[in-house]
This record gives structure tokens, C-alpha cells and sequence, in this order.
């Protein structure tokens, strides 16, 4: 543990990955304005959902924004907790929990997720909510957490208990960061009115620490063409290495090929094989392409992890495994050498299958020492 944590600190801070890459401009022009605007509005807010991405539950913090939110009823919401790793997503809301800091892992798409979010919210501003006839709930974060895709839902649950709201707006949701760019407002209830505000999504103007740029980059807060993706990918099969995640992937694999074997020496014996199969699996071609896709990728990476004989804790044999995996990969995604760009084709569609969660989920930051544990 101490190894990878010194591998985390060593290789990843120090492997160059501005090598090539040119200076990273972290702040487009649209958000000094955008910032400045969420922050006259901040002073209006009688609630602030803050939206982060739960695989990275400190990185995705506005540091500029926290001095505005001091003092205000406010609620972190651990978006996309369907790609964090659940064992490890406790041990986060144990550490808000500690810093007597409101917090909810959710997923924006789910309509339970959703509810339990409202519920916390109705039960903290519940005094505001007898007294105020207007209320307004901001929902604030970095690019890309998922802030819009909540409001929707948000939106949609309140409209079953109000149905003459105004239906038909939605809040435009994409896979890129940047998709907003204006402050809107959507009215959830009457008696009194609650505003829920979506904002555009911000980033602090530099961001000096180079491993919280790259996981930003890598959950997709920053546009790939401003780190690139080449580096991006480096990154991540730094962090997988380091976490010697391959290896679990084999362990994985061995398993279930031990089960299917099993399974399969069974079913010579069942009476039900020699029945007409009744149901049939649905065809499904385009989920099988996906899982053998991922199978491949996880055999190609493990293979060249276990028959490397360097030391992922020295920052060069780091580099150097990483260059032999992007060959594993190139093969994996069938894209040939001669390809131009092969080495951005390869990233691009391996950071896809991180991001779309296929590769398993996965907490980039650590969790913080918790000096007096939570019972
Ligand atoms: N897997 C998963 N994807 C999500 C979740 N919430 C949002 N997304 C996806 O994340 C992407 C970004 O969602 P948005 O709602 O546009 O994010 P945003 O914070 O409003 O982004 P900006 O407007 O650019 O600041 C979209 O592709 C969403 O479908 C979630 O809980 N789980
Ligand atoms: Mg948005």
C-alpha cells in the first residue's frame, strides 16, 4: 500500500505528462464570467446542491466557489456513484460525515436516487419552507458532474406532484463538459415557489496540481483536446498499474473460467439440455461485442502487466509498460499501426470504456485520514 501510494506520488507527479503536450489552459475564456455570475447568485440561494463526481469526491471541488458557500445550507451530491467503486464510496460519506458536512452519493438518472436527494433537501430547508414564499435551490459544480441531468430529473419527480409546471423545458444534458452555458432556473413546486437553478459548470482559473487536472481530464471535466488524449490514457494505465488492478482483472478471469468449467461439466448431466429451449436469450450482438471487447482489453493489459519484469515503482519501467500496453491495446481495438494517429485512436477508445464504466468502477482520489473515526 505504501509502494503504490509512493508510485502515485513519484511516477505519477513527476512523468511528464506536459512532455510534448504544450502548457494546459484549464480555464476557457466563457467561465471567468460564468463564475463571477454563479457567485452574485450564490448570495440569493436559500440552498446549494454542490454536485461532484463520486469517483472523485475532493478533485471535482470549486475551491473558489467554497468561501461562498460557507454559511449556506448546502448539500455535496456524489453524482455517478454507478462508476465508483461501491466498496470504497462508504468510507467518503463517513469522511463528509466526520467534517459535519451533508452529503448524498446518487445517480442522476435514477428516479430513487433522485427522490432520497429531494427528501434531504424538503427535510433541511423545511423551516425556510413554512416562512418564505419563494425559495431558490442552486445546484453548482465543476463541468460535466451531471448537474443538468439532475435538474431534469429533478424536474420531471416534481412535475408528477405539480403537472401544470412548465413541462416541456428541460436542461440540456452531453457527454462533453461545457454543455451549459447560462444560468436557468425551473420552478419544482408552488406554495411556496421553489427555483431550482442550474449553473454552468466552472472550474478554479488554474489548477496547480497536475494528478487533480488528469483525473478531472479523465472523468470528463476538461475537453480531451486540452490535455489530450494520449496523456489522459497514460494516466490511467499509471493509475491501473499502480493499483496493480490488471492482476485483479486476471484473478477475476481465472475465476470465472473455473466456474464456467464447472457449470458446463454439470449441464452434461441436466435433463432440462435435452428439452426444446423455450426461452431464448434475446440476440444481442452489440452487448456480447462489448463484453468480449472489454474481456480482451482486461486479458491484453494483465498479460503485458504480469510478464513485465521491470518495477512499477521506478518511474522509466513505468513508462516503459505503459508504451508496451498502448502496442497490447493497439491490438485489442484491431487498429493497425500504420493508421494515422494510432496511438490517439487507441487512448480515445480506451478512455471510452473507463468512462462508460465497462472497465469496473473505480474511486481516483484517496480518502483523507479521518483523525477521530465516525462510529
Ligand atoms: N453514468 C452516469 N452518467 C451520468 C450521471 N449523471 C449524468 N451523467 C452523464 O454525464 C454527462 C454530463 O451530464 P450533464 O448533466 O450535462 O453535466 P453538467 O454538470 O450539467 O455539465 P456542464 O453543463 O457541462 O457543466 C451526460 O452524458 C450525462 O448523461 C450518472 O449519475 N451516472
Ligand atoms: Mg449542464
Amino acid at each position: 500500500m505504501v509502494a503504490l501510494k509512493k508510485v502515485m506520488k513519484t511516477a505519477l507527479g513527476d512523468m511528464n505528462f506536459n512532455k510534448g503536450g504544450g502548457p494546459i489552459n484549464w480555464f476557457p475564456g466563457h467561465m471567468a464570467a460564468a463564475s463571477r455570475a454563479i457567485r452574485d447568485r450564490l448570495k440569493l440561494a436559500d440552498f446549494v446542491i454542490e454536485v461532484r463526481d463520486s469517483r472523485i469526491p475532493l478533485s471535482s471541488t470549486n475551491e473558489e466557489l467554497q468561501p461562498f458557500l460557507t454559511g449556506k445550507k448546502r448539500l455535496i451530491a456524489l453524482n455517478k456513484k454507478d462508476l465508483a467503486n461501491p466498496n470504497i464510496l462508504p468510507k467518503w460519506m463517513r469522511y463528509f460525515e466526520s467534517c459535519k458536512q451533508d452529503c448524498l452519493s446518487i445517480n442522476a438518472h435514477s428516479k430513487n436516487s433522485v427522490k432520497k436527494l429531494l427528501e434531504l433537501v424538503e427535510l433541511k430547508l423545511k423551516e425556510v419552507i413554512s416562512r418564505e414564499p419563494t425559495l431558490l435551490v442552486m445546484v453548482v459544480g465543476v463541468p460535466n458532474v451531471g448537474k443538468s441531468a439532475l435538474i431534469n430529473n429533478i424536474h420531471r419527480i416534481s412535475a408528477e406532484h405539480f403537472p401544470v409546471q412548465e413541462k416541456k423545458k428541460r436542461a440540456t444534458v452531453g457527454p462533453l463538459p461545457g454543455v451549459t452555458q447560462d444560468i436557468a432556473g425551473y420552478k419544482i413546486a408552488h406554495r411556496p415557489s421553489i427555483y431550482v437553478l442550474d449553473t454552468p459548470g466552472v472550474l478554479v482559473p488554474s489548477i496547480s496540481d497536475i494528478e487533480t487536472g488528469l483525473k478531472l481530464a479523465l472523468t470528463g471535466s476538461v475537453k480531451d483536446s486540452v490535455v489530450g488524449e494520449e496523456r489522459i490514457a497514460q494516466y490511467l494505465l499509471a493509475v491501473l498499474n499502480s493499483r496493480g488492478t490488471p492482476l485483479h482483472w486476471k484473478r477475476v478471469k481465472d475465476k470465472k473460467e473455473e466456474l464456467k468449467i464447472g457449470s458446463e461439466e454439470k449441464r452434461e448431466y441436466n435433463i432440462k439440455d435435452l428439452l426444446p429451449n423455450q426461452r431464448k436469450p434475446p440476440d444481442d450482438s452489440a452487448v456480447y461485442y462489448v463484453e468480449d471487447l472489454v474481456t480482451e482489453v482486461q486479458s491484453a493489459l494483465s498479460a503485458s502487466f504480469s510478464t513485465f519484469d521491470g518495477n512499477v515503482e521506478d518511474e522509466s519501467d513505468m513508462e516503459n509498460l505503459i508504451d508496451l500496453q498502448f502496442e497490447a491495446l493497439q491490438k485489442a481495438f484491431k487498429i493497425p499501426h500504420t493508421a494515422s494517429e494510432c496511438r490517439t485512436k487507441v487512448s480515445k477508445r480506451f478512455l471510452t470504456l473507463f468512462r462508460t464504466g465497462k472497465l469496473g468502477p473505480f474511486i481516483l482520489d484517496d480518502v483523507p485520514d479521518i483523525s477521530q473515526p465516525v462510529s
